[in-house]
């Protein structure tokens, strides 16, 4: 009877056993190593990508004098096709967009809130709302201001730098001003900051924009599309009504915020060290930049450029080559790059040595016009290579779209009008986004949870 006693209590603890470790390893997240084992098994075995290279730092760059070396050492070991690969990093965009989420928690956000009135604000950021506009484009750059008042400005009361390559029109003027209370300032670029430069040769130029454009390439064939981003990407900050400002936040036409901002952006940046605010990164038109990234390695292991890279720059968000391998194949990187339209940022790391003498080797190559750089790409590589990483910030919180691309945050306080977790309005676009990659890569810890 005994023996039988303990038979069944046996039996019942051991089943009691099996039960609890089936529901832990149903329910608890995969471990890392778990993930990892997971993604190696993964049949699609055609498609390798690379293997780390062990004699290769973690981080995959060798920064020596003449030696400036970057390799994607595909740190998490994932392993698929292309498609794979975009389900899975899109699936890690979407499980951290779901989490509700409010403001940042690295901070104490009650030290900058907005002021009692934005007229008395005396320890305002040396900042400005930058905005480059043309006269034709009032309706557009209207609707954005008045949700852009709505959001933010009118608790802060920040200034607005209007620049044009054209005087800007009375009639517009007067718009802007019935827009807002803050200051606005007019500003018409010098034609050294913005026209062609003299010595780019028009027969090239037209030759590599006609084979552009005949690839479906957009913008290639317009002038001013060119001169827009050789001005955002370089000399925008030498514009000398900015020169009073360190930083910027840059809006655009057309564009929508979604959610309240009630923390000054600018203060949050500036005091945990940052210098760099996105919402949105995507891969690039392999095409439009086919030098860059070449020319920028060359540039690095000319005379003593390499002490200008940042042993942490976001090197294997920049060289991860298997979400979009076409990318790497035709540019040499992964194109990855924070969308420009918004940006909030500090001019004094654009205006520094590196920044500011990388952009200058840049502008020599007249690449701009034989190829059709964009700001993105420029802004971004400059970012990725001589910016501590850790000094870039995604403001995941803020609610924005700029057709098709969205930042859709699962808030806390809204009724997102937005699809909350998808990167674009069109499901197709999801794998366009390089933000997985920037999760894994480029973000060494989450601020907001
Ligand atoms: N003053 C002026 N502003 C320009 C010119 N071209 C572009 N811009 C501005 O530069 C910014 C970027 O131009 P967009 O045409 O929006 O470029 P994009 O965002 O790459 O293209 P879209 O997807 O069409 O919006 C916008 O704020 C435009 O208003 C120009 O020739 N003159
Ligand atoms: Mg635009």
């Amino acid at each position: 009877m005994a023996r039988r006693l303990k038979r069944m209590l046996v039996l019942g603890v051991s089943g009691v056993l099996i039960i609890l470790v089936v529901f832990v390893s149903i329910t608890s997240p995969q471990s890392m190593s778990q993930q990892l084992e997971a993604l190696k098994a993964f049949p699609f075995t055609n498609y390798t990508s690379t293997l780390p290279d062990l004699n290769l730092p973690a981080n995959g760059a060798i920064i020596e004098k003449g030696n400036v070396k970057f390799t994607y050492m595909n740190p998490l070991g994932k392993r698929g096709s292309p498609d794979h690969i975009a389900a899975l990093n899109t699936k890690t965009y979407r499980q951290l967009m779901n989490k509700q989420i409010n403001e940042p928690k690295d901070y104490d956000m009650d030290t900058i809130r907005p002021p009692p009135s934005p007229e008395d604000y005396p320890d305002r950021a040396n900042a400005t709302i930058l905005i480059l506009v043309r006269n034709s484009e009032k309706i557009g750059i209207t609707r954005t201001i008045r949700r852009f008042e709505d959001r933010f400005n009118r608790k802060f009361g920040y200034p607005y730098t209007f620049v044009n390559d054209k005087p800007f029109t009375d009639d517009f003027k007067d718009r802007m001003h019935q827009l807002t209370n803050a200051p606005c300032e007019f500003a018409t670029i010098p034609p050294e900051l913005w026209d062609k430069p003299s010595n780019i040769n028009i027969e090239a130029e037209t030759n590599a924009m006609r084979k552009l454009h005949s690839q479906n390439v957009v913008y290639a064939l317009k002038q001013s599309y060119h001169n827009m981003c050789r001005f955002y990407s370089g000399n925008f900050y030498r514009v000398p009504e900015l020169q009073k400002y360190k930083w910027y936040w840059r809006i655009e036409p057309k564009v929508e915020f979604y959610t309240d901002v009630n923390y000054d952006v600018f203060k949050y940046l500036e005091a945990t060290n940052r210098i760099y605010g996105f919402t949105i990164n995507l891969y690039d038109i392999e095409q439009t930049i086919e030098s860059l990234w070449p020319d920028t390695i060359n540039w690095l292991n000319t005379e003593d450029n390499y002490r200008f890279v940042n042993p942490n720059g976001a090197f294997q968000w920049l060289t991860e080559n298997q979400q979009n391998p076409q990318k790497n194949e035709v540019a040499g990187y992964s194109t990855c790059h924070f969308w420009s339209n918004f940006e909030i940022a500090d001019m004094d790391f654009f205006r520094g040595e590196a920044y500011e003498k990388w952009f200058q080797f840049l502008d020599s190559t007249g690449n701009f016009y034989y190829e059709r750089w964009g700001d993105a790409p420029v802004r971004s590589l400059g970012l990725g290579l001589f910016a501590n990483k850790t000094q870039l910030h995604w403001f995941r919180d803020i609610g924005y779209f700029h057709d098709p691309y969205q930042n859709c945050p699962n808030h806390e306080n809204e009724k997102m009008k937005c699809k909350i977790a998808e990167p674009a309005i069109w499901d197709h676009l999801a794998k366009e986004s390089c933000m997985g990659s920037w999760i894994d890569y480029g973000m060494e810890f989450d601020p907001y949870s």
